[in-house]
């Protein structure tokens, strides 16, 4: 695991490295880093997470980003703290939204490792990551009501998108935590695993990923995410027009050279 240490310099919430990866690109990895605040998501590590993320996905020896916090937390939530004054105009002009939105830009894949409490904005931030490794001991949650508030940050869509209205709308209407396994058994968590090596897993995922050829891994990952705001017909338009499109890579005839010619393939990323 190499340092990014010209990045770690410039930050002081996250810490940042990339790791090399024998089977492809290598992977990304942010850790967030505010240990005493169990990562409470205040303005400016959100403000690093997304310029890191935005960092990664123009790098072009990047296959995909791993996110993840420590064994007790991955975030329980945006930092209280830091709301606890703010008027609703403070808030309107702070305009935190603008960059959680950046998140939904970045076209490489996103992996939360995820591990203790993921809760509020917590929990939001892991779903906007394309999948989630939790270990056992994760614990997801959308406690906001217990503040007098409701998610802010996608809780309401994204998480009844992933787990369905029944589900849903018990975890935001009571703020209960639900547990790893209830979470697989919902949709919302992609694998539980034990708690010594729920990052492991989530790197070793993200380098089969960056072992893909990029542009069908970018264009999949667009796709997937496109069917959650399209009617099925426009989907189906959508899909059909990146498949053609793949046809345009340099990747797609050595990906079917290859097969054919019984050896492995050799991607450019073009
Ligand atoms: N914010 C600030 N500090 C927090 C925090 C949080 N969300 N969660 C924990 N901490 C701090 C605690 O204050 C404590 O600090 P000290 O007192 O030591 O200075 C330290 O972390 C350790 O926490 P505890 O002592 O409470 O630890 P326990 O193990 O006893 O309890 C807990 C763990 C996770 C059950 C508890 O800390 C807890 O209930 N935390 C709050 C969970 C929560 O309500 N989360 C939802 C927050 S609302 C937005 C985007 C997103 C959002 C809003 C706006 N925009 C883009 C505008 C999202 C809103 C939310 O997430």
């Amino acid at each position: 695991m190499s340092d990014k240490s010209h990045l770690n310099g410039k930050f002081n919430n996250i810490l940042v490295s990339e790791i090399e990866n024998p089977k492809g690109l290598k992977v990304g990895l942010i850790q967030l880093n505010r240990p005493d605040a169990l990562n409470a998501l205040n303005i400016d590590l959100m403000k690093e997470v997304v310029e890191t993320l935005e960092s990664f996905d123009k790098d072009a020896d990047t296959g995909c980003m791993v996110l993840t916090g420590n064994a007790k937390a991955f975030a329980a939530g945006a930092d209280i703290k830091e709301m606890a004054d703010a008027t609703a105009i403070e808030m309107l002009l702070r305009d935190q939204f603008a960059r959680w939105d950046r998140i939904r830009k970045i076209k490489k894949p996103v992996i939360a490792a995820v591990s203790g409490f993921a809760l509020g904005g917590g929990c939001e931030l892991a779903m906007t990551c394309d999948m989630i490794i939790a270990a056992k001991s994760a614990k997801f949650g959308q406690p906001e009501i217990n503040l007098a508030v409701i998610p802010g940050a996608g809780g309401t869509q994204r998480l009844t998108k992933a787990v369905g209205k029944a589900r849903a709308m018990e975890m935001i209407l009571t703020g209960k935590m639900f547990t790893a396994d209830e979470m697989f058994e919902a949709g919302l968590v992609t694998r539980v695993v034990e708690n010594e090596i729920y990052l492991d897993e989530a790197v070793e995922l993200a380098k089969e990923i960056s072992s893909k050829p990029t542009i069908a891994v970018q264009l999949a990952k667009e796709c997937i995410l496109k069917s959650f705001d399209s009617t099925i017909e426009a989907g189906l338009e959508f899909e059909r027009k990146n498949f053609y499109l793949l046809f345009a890579t340099e990747d797609k005839f050595e990906g079917m050279k290859a097969f054919v010619e019984k050896r492995k393939a050799d991607w450019k990323g073009r």
